[in-house]
């Protein structure tokens, strides 16, 4: 296998992506109003529509899933009429999008909620973490435990948010699996001490996580649904005792509804790869569709785990900030912008779409 075929397509479902460079979910808190995004979302995107398929920074299915400040959503009108114009620029630049579905869960501050209720969670855990509202990181709120008879409810948020998602324009939608936020926490059984349907063994805390999804796909086809996973990821202070039964059992079933893909964060979210003994490539072989690596990735990386035949499309999250081009720069070799930490997370324009592509003459 030669280097080139990272930059060459790849069908993904019913689409044709332009080459295997995902450009992964990054939440920026600049949504407007309303929680809709705005111009410069569409400028943002924009800039970044040679990567194969950009997967959308996190979107709230409701306003109970919203965990940080100015986090778009995707649950009114005006959320899925700005949506649009994001979907009509990239494709007009023959990108494809796919939006990633999000419920928080206990990630998230009274402040955020409907009527300054405590934040909903399998279990009533306090996760240690901390959130962004008001401008700076203050530790999450005391969740409450989601009764039996809500859990249909929030299954019908994700449903009707994949249906926004294809009324927006989207090629499909990835569910938000990972991280530590809802589903996650039904999943690992450090944030969930259920004891009904949804807890206490590997097939009851993949029960919400499946549900959602079986939903997901019946609204708006296995071939535009994909899943993000995080097997071993202590990210917002989750826990498995055993990722490898859980991840192995929910990536079989997962396999079994045909989704078009899943998107492993391989290790600590941002973090190192080998944070505990976890074998990925059980999860490769146990799915038979599209297999999305994530977590670390350079150029390199990418080259040897696509030429070893262990995953099939690459997910590249930091470098995109800085890096509009991304795909060009890694085509060309060309050297990687770096970002700045200050304006990560909210603000304007500045370090949100000021980022240059790299001057044409400068390539070398
Ligand atoms: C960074 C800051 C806030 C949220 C994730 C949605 O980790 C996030 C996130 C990342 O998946």
């Amino acid at each position: 296998m030669t280097d080139k075929t990272l930059f060459e397509p790849y069908e993904l479902g019913n689409i044709t992506l332009a080459n295997r460079v995902v450009m992964a979910p990054l939440t920026r808190n600049r949504a407007g109003a309303g929680f809709v995004p705005g111009g410069l979302a569409v400028e943002y995107y924009t800039q970044r529509a040679s990567a194969g398929l950009i997967v959308s920074e996190a979107t709230q299915i409701s306003q109970q899933g919203q965990g940080y400040q100015d986090t778009p959503g995707i649950y009114t009108q005006a959320q899925i009429d700005g949506w649009r114009k994001v979907t009509n620029a990239v494709h007009a630049r023959g990108g494809r999008i796919f939006l990633q579905l999000w419920h928080v869960g206990r990630v998230s501050h009274i402040n955020l909620q409907p009527n300054g209720q405590a934040p909903v969670a399998p279990s009533p855990i306090r996760a240690l973490t901390k959130t962004f509202v008001n401008n700076g990181f203050v530790d999450v709120s005391e969740p409450r435990a989601l009764e039996l008879d809500e859990i249909p409810g929030i299954i019908e948020d994700f449903r009707r948010a994949a249906a926004n998602a294809i009324a927006a324009g989207f090629d499909g939608v990835e569910i938000h699996g990972a991280n530590g936020y809802l589903l996650d926490q039904f999943l690992k059984d450090g944030a969930n001490t259920r004891t009904d349907a949804y807890g206490g063994s590997v097939e009851n805390r993949a029960r919400l996580t499946l549900e959602v999804t079986t939903a997901v796909a019946k609204e708006i086809g296995a071939n535009r649904t994909g899943i993000r996973i995080s097997p071993v990821s202590p990210a917002n202070g989750v826990f498995a005792s055993d990722p490898q039964a859980q991840f192995d059992y929910i990536v079989e079933k997962l396999d079994e509804l045909g989704i078009a893909y899943i998107h492993v964060v391989e290790g600590a979210t941002g973090g190192p790869r080998d944070v505990s003994p976890f074998d990925f490539e059980a999860l490769r072989r146990k799915f038979r569709n599209t297999y999305v690596a994530n977590n670390g990735y350079d150029l390199e990386l990418a080259k040897s785990r696509l030429a070893e035949g262990k995953a099939d499309l690459f997910a590249f999250g930091r470098p995109f900030i800085a890096n509009p081009d991304l795909v060009e720069r890694l085509t060309a070799g060309a050297p990687l912008a770096n970002f700045e930490q200050a304006t990560l997370y909210g603000g304007g324009a500045a370090g949100y779409t000021d980022y240059p592509a790299i001057a044409a003459s400068s390539r070398p």
